[in-house]
This record gives structure tokens, sequence and C-alpha cells, in this order.
């Protein structure tokens, strides 16, 4: 049996401001060629399909027309866990209709953690996925008047630890003999992150030791952008998102995660997502990010680079800015999403000072900037005060 691991799509996302649809669509159409190409009999996503609770037309049409491609594939098993992105509601409203095509969709956690269990068999071969979701906090404790903030992080853990335990402890009466396959959208310990997973430092839920969990044959996590291992253990994984979601992550091997099950091994291939858009920052003078500019080919990929820029000079001259902006403007190789101008002396014109743009800011980072003037960075509990208020926002501008 063949299962790709997934996640972190994020399908609708914008990066300054800029429309991902096209690398997104490419991804997909790479998605189904390979799934196609190695007759692939399941897929699993770990959660954040959307990027936004309620995703635009063009998101929902991508993520659709994807589906349907599906039917007609051997992959005749899909597993959709909703992510701390997804809205419940959102990611459950065509489930009904969509289990009748074996896609199996799960925003939230039902009230039966058996309804989590879907068991497949292909070829004498038995695997049972676990598809969990991302957890809230109502999921997992009732809110205990006069417990501290910490308190309530380390019971939230304990507790997500506890139904997992009870779920493997559920699904090895029901299933025995069954590999098993959880999966989970939570932020493990000792994962490197990169700059998009920002509701991460807001997390209810926080960090989860790994050690913890309960050992299932495998872990198909989602939540962390960058693809890895877990704890030294090959079958804790995050398969990242398969496009770079940030600048930060734009170094970071995308990829897929493809496992092949036989006689209950589990042998994990690693295919690479190819890069559709070449993402690049370049810092330096305004000669040395000219040259930089000039040299960046075009044609090495589908779609034309993006690039964010960073000028170092002395001090800097409002022709010299003047003359650079126009530079940018008729360069055709690659687009320029940001560029910023920082003298490294006193600024000797006001004009050219350039705060950051509200722009690059996203709500969070907004509050954090607020935090850090009233010296209450480090206050948590505000932030996760302020995260509930945003969540509750959104929910009701629907
Ligand atoms: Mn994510």
């Amino acid at each position: 049996m063949r299962i790709i691991h997934t996640s972190d799509w994020h399908i609708g996302q914008r990066l300054y401001g800029k429309e991902r649809n096209e690398e997104h669509q490419l991804f997909f159409d790479f998605l189904l060629s390979t799934i196609i190409d190695t007759e692939t009999d399941v897929l699993i996503v770990a959660g954040d399909i959307f990027d936004v609770a309620y995703p635009s037309n063009s998101a929902e049409e991508i993520y659709f027309n994807f589906l349907t491609k599906l039917i007609n594939t051997t992959c005749k098993t899909v597993i959709i866990i909703g992510g701390n992105h997804d809205s419940v509601s959102t990611l459950n409203a065509p489930k009904k209709i969509l289990k009748h095509l074996n896609i199996h969709i799960f925003g939230g956690l039902e009230a039966e953690i058996e309804k989590h269990f879907i068991p497949i068999t292909y070829n004498k071969e038995n695997v049972l996925i676990a598809a969990i979701p991302f957890l809230r906090d109502k999921d997992l404790v009732k809110s205990v008047a006069g417990q501290s903030y910490d308190e309530k992080i380390k019971n939230l853990r304990e507790e997500l630890v506890k139904l997992y335990s009870n779920a493997l402890e559920k699904a090895n009466e029901e299933f025995p003999n069954f590999t098993k396959i959880f999966t989970g959208h939570f932020h493990t310990d000792g994962s490197q992150l990169s700059d998009s997973e920002r509701e991460i430092h807001f997390g209810n839920l926080g960090i989860v030791n790994a050690k913890n969990l309960p050992k299932v044959d495998y872990w198909a996590l989602g939540h962390i952008h960058r693809p890895q291992i877990i704890g030294k253990n090959d079958k804790i994984r995050y398969s990242g998102s398969p496009i770079p979601l940030s600048f930060s992550e734009r170094n970071d091997n995308k990829l897929i995660l493809q496992l092949e099950i036989l006689e209950q091994n589990i042998n994990i291939k690693q295919i690479d997502v190819p890069i559709s858009r070449y993402l690049k920052k370049i810092k330096g003078t305004f000669s040395e990010v000219k040259m930089e500019l000039e040299i960046i080919e075009k044609s090495s990929f589908i779609l034309l680079p993006w690039i964010e820029i960073l000028i170092i000079e002395e001090k800097i001259e409002f022709e010299q800015k003047n003359e650079f902006i126009e530079f940018i403007a008729e360069l055709n190789n690659c687009e320029i999403l940001k560029y910023r101008f920082e003298a490294k002396n006193i600024i000797q014109n006001e004009n050219i000072k350039v705060p950051k743009s509200l722009d690059d800011m996203s709500t969070y980072d907004l509050f954090d900037h607020f935090l850090e003037k009233k010296g209450e960075l480090a206050n948590v509990e505000l932030k996760h005060a302020y995260k509930e208020i945003i969540e509750q926002i959104n929910k009701n501008s629907k």
C-alpha cells in the first residue's frame, strides 16, 4: 500500500499581498501526476488546507478541482484534517457528500474518538488511520477558574497526550493487527520553525513533547512548515508545506512523503516538490543589489522570481533612491515584492526614513508592537486573550 503524507497547503495564502494561486495550482498538478505515476492508494493531508478560515472562491476552486481530479486515479482514500488556520465549519461543509467519494474530512474533533478511525485494506495490507485534527482548547479541557496560564497550558498538553493514548487503546481493541497511522496538527518540542507559523507563538497549546506521545507506527504531522523528523524517530514526521510560505523558507527543500507499507513494514521516501517560483532576498549597497538583480535568470523557473531587497548605504541620497526605484520598475527578469533602504549613519533627509509598513505586519505583529511599547512583550496571557478575540471577530465577520 502506498500513502502520501502532505500538509500545510495554505491555499489562498498571500505573500506581501501577492496571490499564490499559480504556485498552488502547479503543486497540485505535480501531486496529481505523482499519485498517478506511483500508483498511490491513500492521500493524507495533515491540516491547514486553507490559509484563512473563510477562503476566497478561487482558493476553494483550486481545492475542489484537485479533489475532483483524484476521483479517477488509483488514490481511493483521501483523508483531510483541519489545522489551526482552518475553520471547522468551512472544512466540514462538504463532508457528507465527499464521504461518498471516499474523501474523509475531519474539520474538528468528533464526539466519539472512534469516528476518526478509517480502516483501509488493500492487497491484504491492513492500515488504520486515526484522522485526528488540530485540537482546540475546548476539545481538551473545560477552563477552571483560578488556574494560572502555565497550569492551563500544562493541563492542555497532558489532555492532548491522554486523548491520543485513549485513541490508540480503542484502535488496538477494535483493529488489532492493523498498522496504525495517526495524524496530528500541533507543535512538538525540538521542531525547527520558519517565519510563517506565527500563530504558534500565540499557541493555545504550546509545545508537545514528542516523547510523551503514544507509540504508533507512523505520525503524520502538520503545523510546522519545514519538513522534519522529530526526536530522531523517522516515524514521527512533519511533511512541511509544499510551497515556501515566507521568505525565511526560501532555501528549504519542499517535499511530500511517500510511505510504502509491505507486511506491516513502513518504508519512507521523500519526494521533492519542484520549485515553481524562486524566492530570493538581496542585501547590499545600491550597486551590489543592482548587480545581483541583473543576473537573475527568469527562464530557470516557470514563474517570475520574487525578490525582497534591503539596501544598506552609509547614507541614502534622495536621487539615488529615485534612480533605484526607476531601475527596478524596468526589470523584467523578476518582480520586487518588497524593498527597504537603511542608512548606516544618521539619516539626513527625513523623507527617506521608511517606517515598517502596516502591509508587512500581521494583526499579531501589530499587537506584539503594542505590547513591546507597553513593556509587556513577554505577557503570553495577553497574547492568548488577543488571539481569542481575533478568532471570534474572524468567525463573526462571515
Ligand atoms: Mn500551517
